[in-house]
């Protein structure tokens, strides 16, 4: 039988484990990337695990999330990542250079390579065919220290793309198509690979936008081919050396195919609050806008922008409209300058900002009150955009400008004939803004800066035999980790000190959240189905650890806010029967008696609701790994019980 793209990767990848479906299976990890928002968090972790350099081919760390700046603590936290990885082997992206998944496409990734990073998007070189992971930053500081990454063994689908797309549709649209087959949790357990004929058609940016919102779908990741679209791009960056041809066997046997024809595609929106909420435009009809978006690692290239630059060039931004844009590196923004497409952006009424994360995580550009906002990012959860009742929509590029002019949603097919943009044969390769760490021998002088905002993460304790706390708090179906811990200007600053951090823990869902748990001590939270989609952020695990959080109950959780849990030493546990998610009620006390025992020795869990004086039935099929993480209280003190 032959193998998938992921396979092949995998295969040449495999430090332990086998590769049947479901089991756990341990990679040895090439290249390794950390933004600013999960790095300090990653690089304390990292540092108490005492490696002295990194021993990866390469590691990034990247400063892009917090460039707000609006007092000391990002200034100070980019300084300690920086000093950090001069000290340990880190290439370092100074801030203003761009947005991690841009850059990293652009400069680092290589086909047939692994990766993982500290934030969900990582799968976007998926788009160059490198098998590319979002992870917690303790997965990514233990894969920097030279260990494997631990993935359970993927379902394989294939996603078979035909035809071409029509003037414009674009990637985005794929996208959206795939998420309205699939939903928010279609993907879980599974590697989406892209092929077919329509495949050769879409540019290295084009795949890149569509691997990177394979993350919506909560997959594992997201890869195409490597093909001569692949090799002109990498020949473009200057890069060609790195590129090797990875595609599937002729034989290779998916678990699912999923068959898209590219020319019966239309322009398509994501309504709010859900990814996965897509409709046509022109089946939502013309509603009137008042703010659009364009940029974020999902649609901020080069393509993208000389795009909507072509689009707006001769035009006004709509009196009503507010029109953001963010080119998504610093590569981007110096050949839009250089070839006049940014003027023709300025001369329309664009706001332009930083090449950086912005608004897509919330910094700034919150829309006003109830306002519609038209985004060509990948997320548009409540609240996310810092309004809390604001109606964001995720579209492509091509319906943003056409609606930003419009001043409603707008059918960009309505504006005539589409412009033409074709890749360049040569990027400006100017990697001025990325810092080379020290040589080897030059480390030891190296000091590392530490501003007050840093803080120690929380300790977790080995599992004790019983655990006994109250239902601290009872949610439903696809909470997100801004759910569970929102970012945004206000609180993203804080990601190096969690018990500043923890007063926000919840805050979406339950504002007293954080002092009832103070009050009690401990708890267990309980949700639905598809728990923890969305961040990689582990502080959606470290602070409810440090708010006293034993053990999280659900119908089923996403991949990497799972590994997180356990990471942090909390029991993720499902329920055997999802129906009995409604024999608990908030405020039950609820008790995990033997829970050390079961764990260790594989006997059934049992959940007593000691309120309503009933025994629920738990899953527990951890890895031997896994368990011993747990038992050891999470993966750092695993880690030491080890070295
Ligand atoms: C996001 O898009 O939600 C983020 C901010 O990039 C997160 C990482 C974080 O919370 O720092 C992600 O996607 O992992
Ligand atoms: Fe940044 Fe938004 Fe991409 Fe997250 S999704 S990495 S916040 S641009």
């Amino acid at each position: 039988m032959g193998y998938t793209i992921a396979q092949k990767i995998i295969k040449a990848h495999l430090l332990s484990g086998e590769m049947t479906v479901g089991s756990e299976i341990g990679l040895r990890i090439d290249q390794t990337l950390t933004q600013d928002a999960t790095g300090t968090m990653a690089y304390l972790e990292f540092e108490a695990m005492g490696v002295d350099r990194v021993k990866t081919e390469r590691s990034v760390a990247y400063i892009d999330h917090n460039t707000l700046q609006s007092g000391f603590e990002n200034a100070d936290d980019h300084r300690f990542i920086q000093s950090i990885a001069k000290k340990h082997g880190i290439y370092f992206s100074r801030p203003g250079n761009g947005i991690c998944h841009q850059v990293h496409l652009e400069r680092f990734g290589a086909p047939g390579k692994t990766l993982i990073g500290s934030d969900s998007h990582t799968p976007t070189c998926g788009g160059i065919g490198m098998l590319s992971f979002g992870a917690g930053g303790l997965d990514v500081a233990v894969a920097m220290g030279g260990g494997a990454y631990y993935i359970e063994m993927p379902k394989m689908v294939r996603i078979n793309l035909t035809g071409k797309l029509s003037p414009w549709v674009a990637a985005k649209d794929i996208i959206l198509e795939v998420l309205r087959i699939m939903s928010v949790k279609g993907g879980v357990g599974k590697i989406i690979e892209y092929g077919g004929e329509g495949v050769k058609t879409l540019s290295v940016p084009e795949r890149a936008t569509i691997t990177n919102m394979g993350a919506e779908l909560g997959a594992t990741t997201s890869i195409f081919p490597s093909d001569e679209v692949t090799y002109a791009f990498l020949k473009a960056q200057g890069r060609a050396e790195c590129y090797v041809e990875v595609k599937p066997d002729a034989d290779a046997q998916y678990d699912e195919v999923i068959e898209i024809d590219l020319s019966k595609l239309a322009p398509m929106a994501a309504m709010p609050h859900s990814p996965d909420n897509v409709k046509t435009v022109e089946e939502i009809g013309k509603i009137k806008v008042d703010q659009v978006c364009i940029g974020s690692c999902t649609n901020s290239s080069l393509m993208d922008m000389l795009k909507v630059a072509a689009i707006l060039k001769g035009r006004t931004v709509c009196e009503s409209v507010s029109l953001s844009i963010a080119p998504g590196s610093k590569q981007v923004l110096d050949m839009l300058a250089r070839n006049g497409a940014l003027a023709d952006i300025i001369a329309a009424g664009a706001r332009i900002l930083e090449s950086a994360c912005g608004p897509c995580i919330g910094m700034g550009q919150s829309p006003n009150s109830a306002g519609v906002s038209l985004r060509t990012f990948n997320r548009n959860f409540e609240g996310r955009s810092g309004t809390a009742d604001a109606q964001v929509y995720l579209v492509s590029p091509e319906v943003a400008v056409a609606s930003a002019l419009t001043g409603y949603l707008t059918d960009p097919r309505e504006l005539g004939d589409a412009p033409v943009i074709n890749m360049p044969d040569e990027f400006l390769v100017n990697d001025n803004m990325i810092a080379l760490p020290s040589e080897v021998e030059m480390a030891s002088d190296v000091e590392i800066l530490r501003g007050p905002n840093i803080k120690e993460f929380p300790n977790s304790t080995t599992l004790p035999q019983d655990i006994s706390a109250k239902a601290v708090l009872k949610v439903g179906d696809n909470i997100t980790t801004d759910h569970i811990m929102p970012a945004g200007s206000k609180i993203l600053p804080y990601r190096s000190n969690i018990p500043h951090l923890s007063q926000y823990c919840f805050a979406v869902c339950d504002t007293q959240f954080a002092e009832r748990c103070k009050k009690e001590g401990s708890g267990i939270v309980i949700g639905g189905s598809n728990y923890g989609q969305g961040s990689s952020r582990e502080h959606a695990a470290l602070v409810p650890l440090y708010l006293g959080v034993k053990a999280v109950v659900v119908k089923s959780f996403a991949r990497i806010h799972c590994a997180n849990l356990i990471n942090a030493g909390i029991i993720p546990l499902t329920f055997k029967d999802e129906a009995d998610y409604e024999k608990i009620e908030q405020g039950d006390s609820l008790a995990l008696y033997n829970i050390r025992d079961c764990i260790e020795n594989d006997k059934p869990i049992v959940l007593k609701n000691e309120t309503k004086g009933i025994e629920i039935a738990l899953n527990s099929d951890f890895s031997q790994r896994q368990k011993d993480i747990i038992l050891a209280g999470g993966l750092l003190n695993y880690t030491r019980e080890n070295s």
